[in-house]
């Protein structure tokens, strides 16, 4: 593996989770693995789990880790070539990934889509530029359309709590106030849609998620009717990719309540987080005995671990 972008930069997914276990059982095992090895975390936007376990993960390989909140601490980046740069960006992308190449072994990178431009976030242009000019291999933190750390730790928490050798899962699109990135529920889909899970992907009309990302699964325009003998209920608000960007409904009746939760199987509630309470998900699922929000995120270190390790192991 060279780089780690999506989940078709990795040979067999059942395997990277077998090896995240071996992580979350043994920590410091490895901790010789990453010695006078740096990695820099890039940051063009917010961050907590990602940043911290992270961080966490690479210092338990024995990394020297570099965490630089570009978007406020950085040069005003510039991405398109052949700009005159006679305006507000400072640096361009060339020299700025070529010198954090110099610094770092790796580089894990965080950037949002803009929600203006479907075709723009959809290149992944910032992310190809960062790898092409900083030489070395990249992490996504999250970019503009995939967020493939977060799901590699949500079907670890899925293997580890499934009732069944193939639970069904459902993603649910939930409320929001503001306009929210597909890269989760896009991400999300292409790992299970490489997983051993029934999966099903339930939204108001107008939420289609690309193609791409949705694959084969199955669409349920009904919310009730997907919940249905669920054995995780994978909640998340996004925009609208049809409509690129657009808040088409808030429907709040989408929210996931103990009510929608009782035509579940018993279903396990999961959320990458931040989530806001009373809006995407109730006070009452969060705060009960299925949610597996905290487990969830507990488990982003040893997502984390068992990508640098291999990518070290990889590459170096
Ligand atoms: C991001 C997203 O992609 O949906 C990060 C999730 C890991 N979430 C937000 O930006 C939430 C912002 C808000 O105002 O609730």
């Amino acid at each position: 593996m060279r780089h780690f972008i999506s989940v078709n930069d990795v040979e067999d997914i059942s395997l990277l989770v077998k090896e995240a276990l071996t992580h979350k059982a043994n920590p410091y095992l490895h901790k010789e693995l990453g010695k006078n090895r740096t990695i820099g975390l890039i940051f063009l936007n917010p961050s907590l789990r990602t940043r911290i376990s992270t961080q966490k993960a690479a210092q338990n390989l024995g990394m020297n880790v570099i965490v630089m909140n570009m978007d406020k601490e950085g040069w005003a980046l510039e991405t398109q070539d052949g700009v005159v740069m006679n305006h507000n960006t400072v640096e361009h992308i060339r020299e700025a990934a070529a010198v954090m190449g110099q610094y770092c072994d790796i580089i894990g990178v965080r950037s949002f889509p803009r929600l203006v431009d479907r075709n723009e976030d959809y290149s992944e242009d910032f992310f190809n530029k960062f790898i092409k000019y900083s030489g070395v291999p990249i992490v996504s933190l999250e970019s503009a359309t995939r967020h493939p750390l977060q799901s590699l730790a949500d079907l670890i928490t899925i293997e580890e709590h499934k009732p069944k050798p193939r639970p069904k899962v459902v993603l649910t699109w939930a409320p929001h106030i503001k306009s929210l990135p597909q890269a989760v529920p896009n991400s999300f889909a292409e790992w299970m849609n490489k997983a051993d899970v029934d999966f099903v992907i339930t939204h108001p009309e107008g939420y289609e998620l690309a193609p791409e990302f949705a694959g084969a699964a199955k669409v349920e325009y009904e919310q009730e009717k997907a919940l249905e003998g669920a054995d995780f209920v994978y909640v998340k608000n996004w925009s609208s990719y049809k409509d690129y960007g657009k808040v088409i409904t808030m429907d709040s009746y989408w929210m996931i309540d103990n009510e929608l939760l009782a035509l579940t199987n018993k279903a396990k509630v999961m959320h990458c987080l931040p989530v806001r309470r009373g809006v995407e998900l109730a006070d009452e699922v969060l705060d009960g005995v299925d949610s597996l929000v905290i487990p969830e995120a507990a488990n982003r270190v040893w997502s984390a671990q068992a990508v640098l390790a291999k990518l070290i192991r990889d590459n170096f």
